[in-house]
């Protein structure tokens, strides 16, 4: 890293599971690619002053503020970047985007259509001064994802016709564990729907180049209440039967149909019930020349089926992702060494260093936010209205 680089200079809001993800990628995106624009750890925002004063000092943080306002008054910080519940990401975004500092702010984009448009209005604008936003579906910069994106793009696939969208967790699964932030609709907006089906609509939409235009929903909560406080250990853990209880009020799985403007149809299942499936960020493409298969389970792999194979040779092929050709894999390790998830954040961050520098819109913008965040919407709304269920029998 050539000391004459300029920087870009990081405040970040909030430091747990996310604030840890995006300070690895500010530390080591410049280490392993070639940046206009140098990353500095220059301030983390938290409310309580031990808590985050420790993460700090665990992720490389310069400064702590226990009042995220104060990063936006301070002129040694060009970037906020928003690891918080969604319930606060319009008002930080709105606010850093005000005061001319770019901002990265975490998926789902918001928790309404209403705070997404209005934020994605504010984001249009600010490009027009040079200062952009960006929403972390940080899967579009997984290796074989980015790969498959490709791959349609160059018409291996012909026609899109099917796409099978699937994130499958299960650490909700255990009735004991704890409430969380996560179950709070007044905190996260939905359940399973917003948190990772959101990545599934981001990631189909995106791969096939057309935006969902209609769907037709179920989603249930099958555990209403849980314990309140028990052993919170990251995204489930357990807690004590007997204790106090407190209700779930958001979806523990979605399952809806999909058309896309292109007339593919989709499929999609979002749940943290799937006993068993830990991270099944999944997707399957067909179209009438080939067909895609992905499971972030297996994330360096892509299976591709090429349909101009000659028949006894036809079948899919399971595509390592980690040769010097392949998207990103070349700064990093020997073929077949792999990629994890902390990669997708760390190839997030270069890719909106590089954006900036440019005074380019890096993608997904926050219009591409506010779209997903409109399939959200019409997903609880189908929900909710059984007007078109039938009965069997
Ligand atoms: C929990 O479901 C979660 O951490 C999501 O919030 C993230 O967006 C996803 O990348 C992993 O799972």
């Amino acid at each position: 890293m050539a000391d004459s680089t300029p920087r870009l200079r990081v405040g970040m809001v909030g430091y747990a599971f996310m604030g840890a993800a995006h300070a690895h990628a500010w530390r080591t995106a410049h280490r392993f690619f070639e940046l206009p624009l140098t990353p500095q750890l220059t301030a983390v925002a938290g409310r309580n002053v031990a808590a985050v004063t420790e993460a700090a000092e665990r992720q490389g943080w310069e400064s702590v503020e226990t009042d995220w306002h104060r990063l936006l008054e301070r002129d040694d910080i060009d970037l906020i970047d928003i690891c918080t519940p969604g319930d606060t990401h319009r008002e930080i975004a709105i606010a850093a985007l005000e005061a001319g500092k770019h901002v990265l702010c975490e998926k789902p984009l918001a928790n309404s259509v209403e705070q997404a448009e209005e934020m994605a209005d504010v984001a249009r604008r600010a490009a027009q001064r040079g200062v952009f936003a960006m929403c972390g579906f940080t899967y579009r910069r997984t290796p074989a994802l980015t790969l498959a994106r490709r791959f349609v793009e160059e018409g291996r696939l012909g026609e899109i016709r099917h796409v099978r969208a699937q994130y499958l967790q299960d650490w909700l699964s255990d009735e004991t564990a704890p409430l969380t932030w996560r179950m709070d609709k007044s905190k996260a907006g939905s359940g399973a729907l917003g948190d990772i089906g959101a990545h599934s609509i981001d990631m189909a939409q995106w791969i096939i180049g057309s935006s969902i235009t209609g769907v037709s929903a179920v989603m249930d909560t099958f555990v209403k209440e849980r314990p309140v406080g028990g052993d919170f250990v990251g995204l489930g853990g357990h807690g004590s039967d007997a204790g106090e209880k407190g209700p779930v009020t958001v979806d523990d799985a979605a399952a809806f149909t999909a058309r896309f403007a292109n007339g593919a149809l989709g499929v999609f299942e979002a749940t943290r019930f799937a006993l068993g499936r830990k991270n099944a960020m999944r997707i399957e493409v067909n179209g009438s020349k080939g067909s895609l298969a992905f499971d972030f389970e297996e994330s360096n792999i892509l299976q591709y089926f090429d349909g101009s194979d000659d028949g006894e040779a036809q079948g899919f092929r399971r595509i390592i992702v980690t040769e010097p050709v392949h998207p990103y894999v070349g700064n990093w390790w020997p073929a077949g060494h792999g990629l994890g998830y902390e990669h997708g954040f760390t190839h997030q961050v270069v890719d909106l260093v590089r954006a900036i520098a440019a005074g380019e819109q890096p993608r997904p913008s926050f219009d591409d936010g506010l779209q997903v965040q409109r399939v959200l919407a019409a997903v609880e709304a189908s929900a909710g209205d059984r007007s078109a269920w039938r009965e069997v029998g």
